[in-house]
């Protein structure tokens, strides 16, 4: 039988543009989906920009005005990866337009923001989705699923970093295209909205709510050129962000982020240590899961190397054979892939906007946190 097409109209061809766009060329080939899925248009401003993009990924057409591209009666769902401050006017339309919506993180640029988007998004009733990609690591999933079967026990310790360097240098300017995430307008915040909110997100899906926070936050470069202007410009994001935490379940976490980490291109890592059994993960050796089990002979015990490429373990049936791991790309192609075959039955795992706006109180609790110099309960 023949699937029905599900077109896609992506506004934004940047990094994410790129990430999504191979996701939709690859989801239907390794997992079976319940739609064809069809490029249909691509948008941005620079038609010759644009144009290009739309070319290597095979897009249809092109628009130059994101209003057009929902106005399209021939786009079924809409990829919204442009600047944070973009997010809001574009999810709304394309929810009161009845398309289905994939938002880039973070959700928005506050949560009065989010709020409305979640209010617009769940009165048209439209399938929706934030792309918290990391969640959808065969390791991660792993991690969540070791979690919920309750092997660990009472959880005491949630700890994790993500590590970056590329903004230490003072000639990296801020605003424009490449850099907007230094500038506080598009982005909203730095490293909070941009790698915490991933932590964030991991951490309350595996390890639960979040009940209140401890933030401080740093600026290390002051001023930076801003592309537009041409200009120096004072710098409004947090260039380093640390936060303690609780959970609701009584453990305790300690979270850092920086873009200052000499050394450190995308260290993400977390670890869980449970009454019984501990987890860690690391980006940079994502197909592994550590794991410590307490309840092995004690002659043998210790920490086990997981390497998880087995037909049995998350996602992992649909790609290669036993021993031939995947990468960062591929949790894009199964946040399509879930997206896809859950979202129309209602069942859809996440992260959806309401559970993306979950993130974003914590990210907004964390800033006040920083500035007012007090823990702030969520
Ligand atoms: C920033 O450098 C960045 O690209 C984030 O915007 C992504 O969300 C993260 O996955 C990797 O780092």
């Amino acid at each position: 039988m023949s699937k029905q097409d599900l077109r896609i109209g992506m506004i934004g061809y940047g990094f994410m543009g790129r990430t999504h766009s191979n996701a939709y060329c690859k989801a239907g080939n390794f997992f079976d989906l319940p739609y064809n899925v069809v490029l249909k248009a691509a948008c941005g401003r620079d038609a010759e920009k644009v144009q290009t993009f739309a070319d290597n990924w095979g897009y249809e057409s092109i628009e130059t005005d994101w209003r057009a591209l929902v106005a399209r009666d021939d786009i079924d769902a809409v990829d919204i990866c442009v600047p944070n401050n973009l997010h809001k006017e574009i999810a709304i339309a394309c929810a009161e337009a009845g398309k289905w919506v994939l938002c880039e993180k973070p959700l928005a640029l506050t949560v009065e923001e989010g709020e409305e988007m979640c209010e617009a998004i769940e009165k048209a009733g439209v399938p929706n989705t934030v792309w918290y990609n990391y969640r959808r690591v065969p390791a991660v999933t792993l991690a969540k699923e070791i979690v919920d079967s309750g092997k660990l026990g009472r959880i005491f310790h949630y700890r994790a970093n993500f590590l970056q360097d590329w903004t230490i240098s003072e000639d990296v300017p801020q605003g424009g295209a490449a850099v907007w995430r230094l500038d506080a307008e598009a982005a909203g915040s730095g490293v909070t909205g941009d790698l915490l909110a991933h932590c964030i997100d991991t951490a309350i899906w595996i390890n639960g709510p979040m009940v209140e926070v401890s933030a401080m936050t740093e600026t290390f470069i002051k001023e930076r050129v801003h592309q537009d202007t041409g200009k120096k410009q004072e710098v409004k994001i947090d260039d380093a962000c640390a936060f303690l935490a609780r959970f609701e379940n009584g453990s305790m976490a300690i979270f850092e982020s920086t873009r200052y980490a000499r050394g450190h291109k995308a260290l993400y890592t977390f670890e869980i240590n449970g009454e019984n059994a501990s987890i860690a993960w690391d980006l940079h050796d994502l197909h592994r899961l550590q794991y410590f089990d307490h309840s092995d002979d004690s002659r043998v015990r210790g920490w086990r190397n997981v390497h998880v490429t087995d037909g049995d373990q998350p996602y992992m049936g649909n790609w290669w054979v036993p021993g031939l791991q995947i990468g960062y790309e591929h949790t894009f192609v199964h946040q399509v892939a879930d997206f896809l075959m859950q979202a129309e039955s209602g069942n859809f795992t996440g992260p959806t906007f309401r559970d993306a706006l979950e993130t974003q109180k914590i990210c907004e609790a964390v800033l006040e946190s920083a500035k007012t110099r007090q823990w702030v309960s969520l």
